[in-house]
């Protein structure tokens, strides 16, 4: 098989990148295309060793939050055509779920997450980079409706952790990571021209 096209999607929590990749990935789907899907959010580190008040006390908004270790050996696998074991991440209990899913390679993989494009090292196994920008509030007012109705929490602790995490390693990580993408997507995952341009240049890339 052919190497595949890896291709990373990142931006702030809230900005968009879960919808453009899920955009992205039903142009290909309903034409048939095998493409592999991989979250960063699910490489989040176990967390089974501490205590509960611990967990909610760590900072998420960090590179050295992920296993990025693990998701490079898993995309070196999937580059040498051998199946991986996703990990499962539960964002209540703060840590990975006891079992993992058996993925295969696919021609095309998408990847999406905050920190894809803020760790140097990951950068070269990218073919291609995107960074979906949209304004800070909007964000943040995604973020709230999402944390409370989906991931189990307070409008005081998503207030709370947006300012003490989200926002600085925001400015810290994020932001400068900007400047490493190919592509910069602004409107998030509603953009349906970042998304034909993008998709006619995997369709390319397959040929
Ligand atoms: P996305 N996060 C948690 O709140 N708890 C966890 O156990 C793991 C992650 C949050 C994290 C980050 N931050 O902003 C967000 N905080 O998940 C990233 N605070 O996920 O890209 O889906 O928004
Ligand atoms: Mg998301």
């Amino acid at each position: 098989m052919q190497s595949p096209l890896i291709i990373a999607i990142s931006g702030a929590s809230g900005s968009g990148k879960s919808l453009f990749t899920e955009n992205l990935f039903n142009g290909f789907s309903a034409q048939g295309r095998p493409v592999q899907v991989l979250r960063e959010d699910h490489y989040y580190r176990a967390q089974d060793h501490l205590l509960m008040e611990a967990r909610e006390k760590n900072n998420y908004d960090h590179p050295n939050a992920f296993e990025h270790e693990l998701l490079k050996a898993h995309l070196q696998a999937l580059r040498d055509g051998q199946p991986i074991d996703y990990p499962h991440y539960c964002f209540k209990t703060h840590t990975r779920l006891p079992d993992t899913e058996r993925l295969n390679p696919a021609p095309v993989i998408i990847l999406e997450g905050i920190m894809l494009l803020a760790r140097a090292d990951l950068l070269p196994l990218y073919d291609v980079k995107i960074f979906v920008d949209t304004p800070l509030d909007i964000c943040l007012m995604r973020r709230m409706i999402r944390d409370i109705k989906e991931r189990g929490r307070t409008i005081e602790s998503v207030a709370k952790q947006y300012e003490e995490t989200v926002k600085p390693m925001y400015h810290q990580f994020i932001e400068p990571s900007r400047f490493t993408a190919d592509v910069v997507v602004t409107q998030g995952g509603k953009n349906q021209i970042a998304l034909d341009v993008i998709k006619s240049h995997i369709q390319q890339a397959l040929l």
